[in-house]
């Protein structure tokens, strides 16, 4: 039996059951705004937890209630409210699971939307909380409820908060915290010149909106947080493929020279240059099902020099060298032992706990913290190396890019197949 279809026919009874509820909690002399509004506000969120539902995950409720709270906030209304109807909400749904369902499916149904109220109502109090205790001073752009967070899923994969909907990058501020999140489903968020022109508007329209820190996400329900350097963009040899002016390049620049902490929420898989990508975020905040691979050997390709010294300026040798000569992933666990992630946080709070994180930096000096960060980036920077030394590393990498082996690895992947490498 498909639950969601079961909780989905129950729809009308139990926003009834949760609306009647409310009303008989009302105080005789309090004056709700209209039954109808609230009707409305209770059929949106049972349409988020039934999304939660289906999906079996609360990922897709977090963002609407930490927009719910920010416009609470901006409105100067407390959170109670929109709590009870999450709280009615609950009860309407645990009655009608207890009464239409047995066993097994019961006991994961009731689990399921416990989960998922509770990370709404933990997004909620997160948001607000930050909110109020100096994260922002100014109202956020967002309305409260938008229709794209009520929309089923497929519906909800176009336009983000701000942007056309054909666009791979869409942006959005939470009080003072920027946020950019990647949205190329189909090419899994590959990072090339389309990708990086996105984002790379996106820092600068944040900063004009003096964005006081950044959170880069993947979209919601995205398994593959970026599938790395567009392999189609790539040259096909006998040219330098990570030059100074490839898009990549210039994405890490902007993140690094960004003069707020950029924090990267990792939501699954993150692939070759999307690593070094998340290695010049400021800050790296995952769940369990992030993993970390870096893969120049797959392709046969010879990372280039700013590069490998992001790599030596963050993790250690032995380290760099494994994930370099396996291209495995490196799973979430030890991400976190290796130093990869400053956090590891269970999926359901990885939003809220970014958001809070970012929003807290954003209640700092902006000065001292642009400042220190650019102080930082000079000094790891500082890498004095003698013209010889820099052309012997570069002879070597020719070798590499203008080997038949590249070739190879390009055409592999372009045809789905693993490649066959000669060394030559
Ligand atoms: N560049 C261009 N297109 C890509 C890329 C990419 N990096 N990754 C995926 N795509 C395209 C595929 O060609 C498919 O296109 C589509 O995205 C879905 O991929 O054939 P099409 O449908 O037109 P796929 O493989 O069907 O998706 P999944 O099965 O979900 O697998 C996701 C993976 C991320 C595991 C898989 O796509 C993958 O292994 N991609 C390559 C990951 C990688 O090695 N990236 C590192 C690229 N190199 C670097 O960044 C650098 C700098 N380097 O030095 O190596």
């Amino acid at each position: 039996m498909d639950v969601s279809a079961v909780l989905a026919g129950a729809e009308d009874r139990v926003v009834d059951e949760a609306v009647a509820a409310l009303a008989e909690g009302d105080q005789p002399d309090q004056h709700w705004h209209g039954s109808e509004e609230r009707r409305r506000d209770v059929r949106q969120l049972f349409g988020l937890v039934l999304r939660c539902v289906r999906e079996g995950s609360a990922e897709s409720i977090i963002t609407p209630c930490a927009r719910i709270a920010a416009h609470c906030f901006a409105a100067g209304t407390d959170l109670a409210e929109v709590q009870g109807e999450f709280n009615a909400l609950a009860e309407a749904l645990w009655r009608h699971a207890d009464g239409s369902l047995t066993g097994e499916q019961r006991v994961q149904v009731l689990g399921l939307v416990n989960g998922v109220i509770g990370a709404g109502k933990d997004a909620l109090a997160r948001t607000y909380v930050t909110l109020a205790s100096g994260a922002s001073n100014r109202p956020v752009r967002q309305a409260a409820l938008q229709e794209e967070d009520c929309a089923p899923a497929a519906a909800a994969e176009g336009a983000g908060p701000d942007g056309p909907a054909d666009a791979v990058v869409q942006t959005a501020m939470v009080g003072q915290v920027g946020i950019i999140t990647l949205e190329d489903r189909h090419k899994r968020n590959a990072i090339g010149t389309r990708m990086v022109a996105g984002i790379v508007t996106a820092l600068g329209s944040l900063r004009a909106q003096d964005a006081r820190a950044i959170v880069l996400r993947a979209a919601p329900r995205m398994k593959v947080w970026s599938a790395g350097h567009d392999i189609d963009e790539l040259p096909r040899g006998r040219r330098d493929q990570l030059g100074y002016n490839d898009p990549l390049e210039e994405l890490l620049r902007a993140v690094r020279a960004f003069p707020a902490p950029v924090v990267a929420m990792v939501h699954g898989t993150v692939w070759g240059g999307a690593l070094d990508l998340v290695l010049s975020c400021d800050l790296v905040v995952a769940d369990e099902t992030a993993a970390f691979a870096i893969t120049p050997a797959n392709l046969g390709l010879p990372y280039n020099i700013t590069g490998l010294l992001h790599f030596l300026g963050r993790l250690p040798i032995n380290v760099i060298k494994e994930m370099f000569f396996t291209a495995a992933p490196v799973d979430a666990r030890t991400a976190r032992e290796w130093r990869i992630v400053n956090h590891l946080v269970p999926w359901d709070r990885l939003e809220s706990f970014t958001l809070e994180l970012a929003a807290t930096m954003a209640t700092k000096s902006p000065l001292a913290i642009a400042v220190i960060k650019e102080q930082l980036n000079v000094l790891s920077d500082y890498q004095p190396v003698a013209a010889q030394v820099f052309e012997r590393v570069q002879g070597l990498r020719r070798q590499a890019y203008d080997s038949s082996d590249y070739l190879e690895g390009l055409n592999a992947f372009a045809e789905k197949r693993p490649p066959m490498f000669r060394g030559t």
